[in-house]
């Protein structure tokens, strides 16, 4: 075998599919792989004896927790190739890795050198479209090269030339055992050869939860020393060699990482690290300290002249005044200032309701409902405040304000009870006393927060905040037996889950007159002619396909043209976008047949509205089944969502209520034979409503404010 690929494995179960298939797939044949058993469980051990390859595979055991350069280590004693390739169990290779380093292993070449490149998302995703969301997640594509990113991978190294140098790793080390070696490695004589082209694909972890990588680890501390410690061993081992780039990557990272870590340190804990950053500040030559930008000689040479403690202080009041200055001339850092230090301070106001649905951007969904069962059932009991873009006319007294406005941040820091349908600003801070009603806003087909396996939205780091987020919900509402289960795994949330059905459901349940009225208003509001009958369109957004986060494209290919000539004399359109979608379609020429109903402020009305409904994979025909009136799903990007956007707890093509439809023309084919349809999927439509809507009957409202709310016994009367 010419190449030895050794892989440390921890616990890494989720990435370690990845990984070997990518040797599997490796274009050149003439390698074995090692995978080190680093205290692996042994439920990690068991995938990856799951997997079947067809390459040399090897595992070594560490025995006890000994970390990333023991087990490196134990691997390169282990190994018989003439070359070696450190891969992280957590990474992979392009197809072609091996063999295009070694095309580069010419005689007497030592080490080869190619392109890493960071990602957020596994092959699926990657070999896709990954470079394509990379760049509009705009992943730290630095153009510099931090003193961090020294690391083993990407290269490959002849295994002669690292023994007869006697390189090993410092197995002390936690964080970056990888810096010394490779400066060590590439100091030594070695012959070098470097190519461009990207063959590593180092994974970054969209789950510093409960999957943080070593660099997620949030041991700042540990690590500064790490670095210093190993920043100074080269210097001295290599003291004739000249270090421009490393000292230069020293010192931003003293201005970026360990100046800021003594700045918020606790003062008893400077002098640990004090006595080091001043060993490496005095073996910083003059000319890299000239080469800094001014202010940050200034910090240098300040704490090499005095010591470390008047240049703390200094920043610590420059901080201070900085915030002065933010507040004074920034209106959004005056009100997260006025927000934490003063709103914050001041008595919870214990009758005060803070509504918000859908970002504020509608007053809709499960907040509307519960406020207008407290409205009706318990007038002036509650000073509610509402939280909506534009002034609305409602049915009962509340406050209006705008998200993000000063009064937004003031009810938030004083109402008692907040009632939102999704995630609350990151800025939020919950106070002892608040009672943090969630009622979310579906029940999920797609995967959410931990179920998800890659974050292919805006916000790579989406789990992190959304985890945080959901620590401050007192109660979450679950619409059936499913989300409830859902829900507590997805969030992990161990707080109480209310097992009520939907508020915003109790409105399919109304008498049927009453839901007649409902419909007949909605028509006539919206313009539907007389004698029509009305096609609900409602599709979900594309976590991928936006102009930024929380504005989305529409994209979705259903030819309105073709479906006016087929169906234009029986039916119209209601069409409703996604609340994230910034799109409106070009509706020239279709005036009289789609009416852009993205607006409306209530999705329920519109279901009452309608004779049937046509989504994708919007949670909204859970729903709409409780209406019992036909779905069809217009899937065309079904595979794509599924396997590379989301994922689904349900299997789409078993369990849905109605027949999944891939171009326009199956759609007018099924409208024209909803009878036949409806027979098809009497069965189905009828166990699906046994699933999920089995908690329904059109009383949620009360019984959330039974039991949320004090004096929620009231309503009863
Ligand atoms: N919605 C709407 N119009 C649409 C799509 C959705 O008014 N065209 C509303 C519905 O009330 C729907 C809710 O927004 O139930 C959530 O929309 P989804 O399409 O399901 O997508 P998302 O916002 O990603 O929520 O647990 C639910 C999930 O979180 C999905």
């Amino acid at each position: 075998m010419k190449v030895c690929v050794i892989i440390p494995y921890v616990n890494e179960k989720m990435f370690i599919g990845d990984c070997l298939d990518s040797l599997e797939e490796q274009t050149c044949r003439d390698f074995e792989a090692i995978v080190v058993f680093d205290h692996s469980r042994e439920e990690s051990r068991q995938v990856l004896f799951g997997k079947t390859v067809s390459f040399p595979l090897r595992t070594l055991e560490l025995g006890e927790d000994r970390g990333v350069a023991a087990a490196r280590n134990l691997g390169m004693d282990s190994a018989e190739g003439e070359y070696i390739l450190f891969l992280d169990s957590d990474d992979y290779l392009e197809r072609t890795a091996i063999q295009d380093m070694l095309q580069l292993m010419q005689e007497g070449t030592d080490i080869v050198h190619a392109g890493l490149r960071k990602t957020w998302y596994g092959r699926k995703v990657y070999d896709d479209n990954g470079e394509e969301l990379e760049a509009q997640n705009s992943i730290e594509e630095k153009k510099r090269r931090e003193i961090t990113d020294l690391t083993v991978l990407g290269y490959m190294f002849r295994r002669d030339y690292l023994r007869q140098n006697e390189l090993y790793f410092d197995d002390s080390l936690c964080y970056y055992p990888d810096l010394y070696f490779i400066t060590a490695a590439l100091n030594r004589g070695a012959r070098v050869v470097e190519t461009e082209k990207i063959l590593y694909l180092k994974r970054q972890h969209n789950d510093p939860v409960r999957r943080p990588s070593l660099t997620q680890i949030p041991d700042v501390k540990g690590k500064n020393q790490e670095v210093m410690q190993a920043y100074q061993q080269i210097k001295k081992e290599f003291s004739e060699t000249e270090w421009k780039e490393l000292d230069d990557m020293f010192i931003r990272f003293f201005i970026e990482m360990i100046v800021p870590w003594f700045v918020t340190a606790m003062d008893i804990e400077i002098p640990q690290l004090y006595k080091e950053t001043l060993q490496c500040l005095e073996i910083l030559p003059e000319e890299a300290v000239k080469r800094a930008e001014p202010r940050v000689r200034h910090y240098v040479e300040y704490a090499q002249k005095h010591n470390l403690y008047p240049l703390i202080r200094k920043i610590r009041r420059q901080k201070k005044c900085k915030t002065c200055i933010r507040i004074l001339t920034s209106r959004a850092a005056l009100k997260e200032y006025l927000y934490g230090h003063v709103f914050c301070r001041m008595k919870l106001k214990e009758s005060t309701i803070l509504f918000e649905s859908f970002l504020g951007r509608s007053y809709s969904d499960n907040p509307k409902y519960i406020f207008e069962y407290l409205g009706k059932h318990m007038p002036g009991r509650y000073k509610c405040v509402w939280v909506l873009d534009h002034k609305k006319a409602l049915p009962y007294p509340a406050k209006q304000i705008r998200r993000y406005s000063f009064r937004y941040f003031y009810y938030m820091a004083r109402a008692k009870y907040i009632v939102f349908n999704g995630r609350q600003p990151k800025q939020f801070i919950k106070r002892q006393d608040n009672i943090f009603l969630q009622t979310w806003h579906g029940t999920p087909l797609k995967k959410l927060v931990f179920d998800m396996d890659e974050v292919t939205s805006a916000d790579p780091l989406y789990k992190w905040d959304a985890y945080h987020q959901s620590l401050d919900w007192d109660y979450l509402i679950a619409a059936n037996a499913f989300s409830e289960e859902t829900f507590r795994r997805c969030f992990m949330f161990e707080r109480d889950l209310l097992r009520t059905g939907y508020p915003r459901n109790d409105i399919l349940y109304l008498e049927q007159e009453e839901r007649q009225a409902v419909a007949d208003t909605v028509r006539s509001r919206v313009g539907v002619p007389e004698g029509k009958k009305v096609i609900l369109y409602a599709p979900t957004w594309r976590d991928d396909e936006y102009y930024g986060p929380g504005r989305h494209k529409f994209t979705a290919p259903l030819d309105m043209g073709i479906l006016k000539r087929e169906l234009g004399s029986e039916y119209v359109i209601l069409l409703r976008v996604h609340y994230f979608v910034a799109d409106r379609m070009d509706l020239s020429g279709m005036q009289d047949f789609v009416f852009d109903v993205s607006e409306y402020e209530d999705i329920a009305e519109l279901y009452l509205a309608s004779d049937l409904l046509i989504t994708d994979y919007s949670s909204v025909f859970f729903d709409y089944a409780n209406l019992g009136r036909p779905i069809l799903f217009f899937t065309y990007d079904l595979e794509r969502y599924r396997d590379k956007l989301r994922g689904f707890y349900l299997d789409m093509k078993q369990d849905m209520p109605g027949p999944l439809l891939y171009t326009t023309e199956e759609v007018v084919d099924a409208v024209r034979n909803l009878q036949q349809i409806r027979q098809d999927y009497q069965e189905r439509y009828r166990s699906f409503c046994e699933t999920y809507c089995d908690w329904e009957d059109g009383n949620a409202s009360q019984r959330i404010v039974e039991s949320v709310f004090d004096g929620g016994q009231e309503s009863r009367k």
